[in-house]
């Protein structure tokens, strides 16, 4: 039995539940742009079938939602401009803690000689500063890799982040693992020829993921799951 060489991580979702706070500081951005615009809870939930908050904009401005509103890519640019400095602050005041199992998972794969990247939707600064207050500067050391929002052409469930954190890491994908919350997600990983672990999240809980390596309600379930890959030796 050989261990996974790398574990690839979503990060909204699965390293921590975040959507509620990309929400608040989506409803407070039209509040500022005087925008008559509120995403619920079961409005945001349909929302994130779209991935990229500058993308979720565009599709909310485009519906017969928006009691006759609609905004130019400009205008979209900059109220996400404002939401993504809005959430940096709410994360680093310490809007969020990693999900139960994660930092334990981290340590292991750590303590194995795993190595750990991101492949994520979100803009990289939110990454890093949920990284930086939740596992402090060390986060530098620990996640070599980071794919993120638009450092690639295509959001997932396009392949594109998985792809360039494969290249950036040097591994091929049977040599790798992604952990998962969406079905967005899981559908990137999968194109991208990745056996992936569904971590369920508050959002996508009753999600399908049929064709999974494994699903978990929490990473805590790692402590009795030894992540291995019946390959053989080279
Ligand atoms: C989650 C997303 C992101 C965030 C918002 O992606 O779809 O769009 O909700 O972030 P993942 P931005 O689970 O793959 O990390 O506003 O920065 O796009
Ligand atoms: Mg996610």
């Amino acid at each position: 039995m050989k261990r996974f060489r790398a574990l690839i991580f979503d990060v909204d979702g699965t390293l921590a539940e975040t959507e509620e706070v990309h929400r608040r500081a989506f409803n407070e951005t039209f509040v500022y742009f005087d925008l008559k615009w509120h995403w619920s809870v079961p409005v945001y939930k349909d929302l994130l079938r779209v991935t990229g908050g500058k993308e979720r904009i565009r599709r909310f401005s485009d519906s017969d939602r928006t009691g006759g509103v609609s905004i130019s890519d400009g205008e979209i640019a900059e109220l996400h401009r404002f939401k993504t400095s809005r959430y940096v602050q709410l994360i680093s005041e310490g809007a969020c803690v990693l999900r139960p199992g994660v930092a334990d998972a981290i340590k292991l794969a750590e303590t194995r000689g795993q190595r750990l990247a991101i492949a994520t939707t979100t803009t990289r600064s939110n990454v890093e500063s949920l990284l930086m207050v939740t596992l402090g500067d060390a986060w530098r050391r620990l996640f070599s890799v980071i794919v993120a929002g638009d450092e690639v052409s295509q959001k997932k469930p396009a392949p594109d982040a998985y792809f360039r954190a494969l290249s950036l890491l040097g591994f091929s994908s049977s040599e790798c693992l992604a952990i998962e919350d969406s079905r967005n997600g899981f559908v990137a990983a999968s194109r991208a020829g990745l056996r992936t672990l569904i971590t369920r999240s508050s959002y996508f809980g009753d999600e399908e993921f049929q064709g999974a390596f494994a699903i978990v309600d929490s990473l805590s379930d790692l402590a009795n799951f030894e992540i291995s890959v019946p390959w053989g030796e080279p």
